[in-house]
């Protein structure tokens, strides 16, 4: 939703309520990590989930043209990311989560429709109205040459893995502290991996109601670098999260209530002044899913949408499913 106004974001909220009204237990929410290219092989928000393994699929749409007097920056794809995580527990709350993604990247084929789409809301095209249609780039260009060229494809990500660690234990309420490194597994040719071990500290909370569970997270990255051909420092950066899982009871799948899930996260450009607003300032997204029951397996179906530009997906799907 890029340059859009009020009338946009009502229409956004609209659409958002008719979601809600199709949606209706509590299945654990995937504890996804809403990717977007720009920060693919950087470490950033993951979810606090109960579950202890899961499998997602996803897919997104990304187009930043821009440029300032030393900067010029053109990523334009569409990305197919799939995902696969394990939680080991031990004692009272102590876990250990690996996470391990594959990306490809590629020129896309939806830009049509995406546009049609816009028309359609009487949502402004924004960038994606310069660039030609249903084409791959990525070059990021700095004050000194080339910093990050990539080539579309199929390649490992970063594996992250996190520690998590109970600091309150009560029913209500929890606490749950966090370490996460981002190990450079992925493959730098595609974008995928800054080639170095990215650091994270995390804080969760939550609470669960008979009908409404609430969480937040508020976390710190340490990134290490960015750009596979010339590395430039990134700054350490913040990101919070407030989540909500509204059941409600009319709609039940399988005699269990799918709820809906809603989320905004906020966080921090880790990118230095580039002279490029959208590159540099941080930034808000929505994301909103339900989960759905099929033969008794959870399946939850979600989307974004950046609601202030930046670094976020244009709009990005997640299909995922999950073992509590
Ligand atoms: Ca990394």
């Amino acid at each position: 939703m890029r340059k859009s106004g009020d009338k946009n974001f009502l229409k956004f909220v609209f659409i958002a309520s008719a979601v809600f009204l199709l949606s209706t237990n509590f299945p654990c929410p995937p504890p996804f990590r809403p990717d977007t290219p720009p920060l693919l092989g950087i470490l950033h928000q993951r979810e606090y989930s109960e579950c202890s393994q899961f499998f997602s699929a996803g897919y997104t749409l990304f187009v930043f043209p821009y440029k300032s007097e030393n900067w010029q920056i053109v990523i334009d794809m569409e990305m197919m990311s799939f995902e696969y995580g394990k939680k080991w527990e031990w004692g009272k709350g102590n876990a250990v989560e690996v996470y391990l993604p594959i990306y490809y990247t590629y020129a896309g084929f939806m830009d049509s429709f995406v546009l049609k789409y816009h028309e359609f809301l009487g949502i402004s095209p924004g960038p994606r109205e310069v660039r030609p249609k249903n084409a791959f780039a990525y070059q990021v260009l700095g004050p000194q040459g080339v910093v990050q060229e990539a080539s579309s494809g199929l390649g490992l990500g970063d594996m992250e893995v996190r520690v998590l660690l109970p600091i309150k234990r009560a029913a209500q309420l929890p606490l749950s502290f966090a370490l996460s490194a981002d190990l450079p597994t992925g493959s730098e040719k595609f974008g995928f991996s800054n080639g170095r071990t990215d650091w994270g500290l995390s804080l969760f909370g939550r609470n669960a109601q008979p009908d409404f569970h609430w969480g937040w997270s508020i976390s710190r990255f340490f990134p290490s670098s960015f750009g596979n051909v010339r590395r430039i420092s990134l700054r350490d950066f913040t990101s919070i999260t407030l989540y909500g899982q509204i059941r409600q009871k009319w709609i039940r799948t399988q005699g269990k209530s799918a709820p809906l899930y809603l989320q905004f996260r906020w966080f921090e450009s880790p990118f230095q002044a580039s002279g490029i607003s959208a590159w540099d300032r941080n930034t808000l997204e929505l994301f909103m899913g339900v989960s759905l029951y099929h033969k008794g397996v959870p399946w939850f179906f979600g989307f974004s949408e950046d609601l202030a530009g930046g670094l976020t997906p244009d709009i990005s799907f997640l299909l995922s499913t999950q073992w509590e």
